[in-house]
């Protein structure tokens, strides 16, 4: 069959997508595979199963990067793509999944034809993505660009006090394949949305041409806990207090600066966290994200001039730590254009976007020529077990991600 007709097998693309959401699987069809958990653990062994009975020669990176190489004619830098199998707790099953699994299905229509590409493909799946168990968030994917030493990433402590370092050990996955490995010629990833945008005009195919900045942080308040009863207003050192400050602040931050700016309280612990206790301490996060880089450098800077105003205000000290911040990112112009180009001639509606997620792709981009390929997420609905994308939508995005490596591996 000519390349050009070739299209991907949707009935295997969602055989794939169901039984890797089967590992893991939440309540309302969700998935929660934190990254080095045994959950985690379990579907990458999956996954390597399927790379294995594909073919492909497996290499395993020190921060548990998996590869899967397809050989081309020639012994040239690969065409890259994947993402990541990692999720938040209350993860959908798309989100990740979509890419590893829509570029195993690029493979499999490949080999099922019989074509053999001049360069070689590789289909990653990059540790820790979400960020949501170990932080910062591309962890995986930013030791390999070089971007993160190993040891510092291999010492990162979870937000349930285990070190990554020990935590890869014990799932079987501190590979030893050179830091690096199979360099790519140029990288495409295929994933869902996460965002309104598609869903809201009925369009196909999103062209990332843009992703936003990042800025993460924890936020440690220490008060004095106290008596809830017998406490005057006027003598409390209250952390929840000011933990909820800061939570309504980041709204009106939000507000004020507008455009793409978003803010985003996800996690907040109080300690003792009981009815009658004036907390001792509260720890919570900040997640500010905006696509224009001065925007975000403002918005963290107002963040820390009202935390200081609070912790003299209410006697409390703060500190804060940086978790991630990752400046907005633009991709290839040429790998947009491909995406665009072969959404069109597939037949598939298709619009330039920024992305508001963050992906393995933007540190992928410092080191090649890097793009994404959008499908629909309905409604919207993301990190959520929700999350849904019409299986026509995902067969459109792997059509588009197995023209995208044919053209690029040619
Ligand atoms: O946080 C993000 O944008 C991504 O889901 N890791
Ligand atoms: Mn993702
Ligand atoms: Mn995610």
């Amino acid at each position: 069959m000519k390349a050009e007709a070739l299209r991907i097998d949707a009935d295997r693309l969602m055989r794939r997508l169901e039984r890797l959401a089967a590992i893991g699987a939440i309540e309302g069809g969700g998935c929660a595979r934190l990254a080095l958990t045994d959950e985690d653990r379990a579907g990458r062994d999956l996954v390597v199963g399927w790379m294995r009975a594909l073919g492909l020669e497996v290499a395993i990176d020190p921060i548990g990067n998996v590869f899967g190489l397809r050989r081309g004619r020639e012994d040239v830098a690969p065409v890259m793509t994947g993402s990541h199998i990692d999720t938040v707790r209350t993860g959908g099953r798309y989100d990740g999944n979509l890419g590893v699994l829509g570029g195993l299905e690029a493979v499999e229509t490949l080999n099922a034809a019989g074509i053999v590409t001049r360069r070689p493909i590789v289909v990653a799946f990059f540790t820790g993505e979400e960020g949501a168990r170990f932080a910062p968030d591309m962890l995986g994917s930013l030791v390999y660009v070089g971007a993160l030493a190993l040891p510092a990433a291999l010492d990162v402590v979870s937000i349930d006090g285990r070190r990554l370092g020990d935590e890869l050990a014990r799932i079987g996955y501190a590979g030893d394949a050179p830091p690096g490995v199979h360099r790519p010629h140029a990288y495409v990833e295929l994933h869902i949305e996460q965002g309104p945008v598609l869903d809201a005009e009925g369009i196909t195919i999103g062209a990332v041409a843009d992703l936003q900045g990042i800025s993460w942080q924890e936020i440690a308040i220490t008060g004095q806990s106290n008596h809830a009863g017998t406490t005057p207003m006027r003598l409390r050192h209250d952390p929840g207090y000011a933990a909820a400050a800061i939570g309504g602040f980041l709204r009106d931050l939000a507000r004020e600066l507008g455009g793409s700016q978003v803010c985003t309280m996800g996690k907040v612990d109080l300690h003792p966290n009981l009815i009658n206790v004036i907390a001792a301490r509260a720890t919570l996060t900040a997640d500010l994200r905006n696509t224009d880089e001065a925007l975000l450098r403002e918005a963290e800077r107002r963040l820390a001039l009202f935390v200081g105003g609070l912790a003299h205000a209410e006697g409390v000290t703060i500190a804060t730590r940086p978790l991630a911040r990752f400046a907005p990112v633009t991709f290839d112009a040429g790998v947009v254009q491909l995406v665009e180009r072969t959404a069109a001639r597939l037949g598939y509606s298709c619009r330039r976007m920024t992305s508001g997620a963050g992906h393995d792709a933007q540190m992928l981009a410092r080191i090649c020529p890097a793009g994404m390929i959008f499908v629909p997420s309905v409604q919207g609905i993301s990190h959520n077990p929700a999350e849904h994308t019409a299986p026509a939508d995902l067969a459109a995005g792997a059509n588009v991600l197995l023209h995208a490596l044919l053209e690029l591996a040619a």
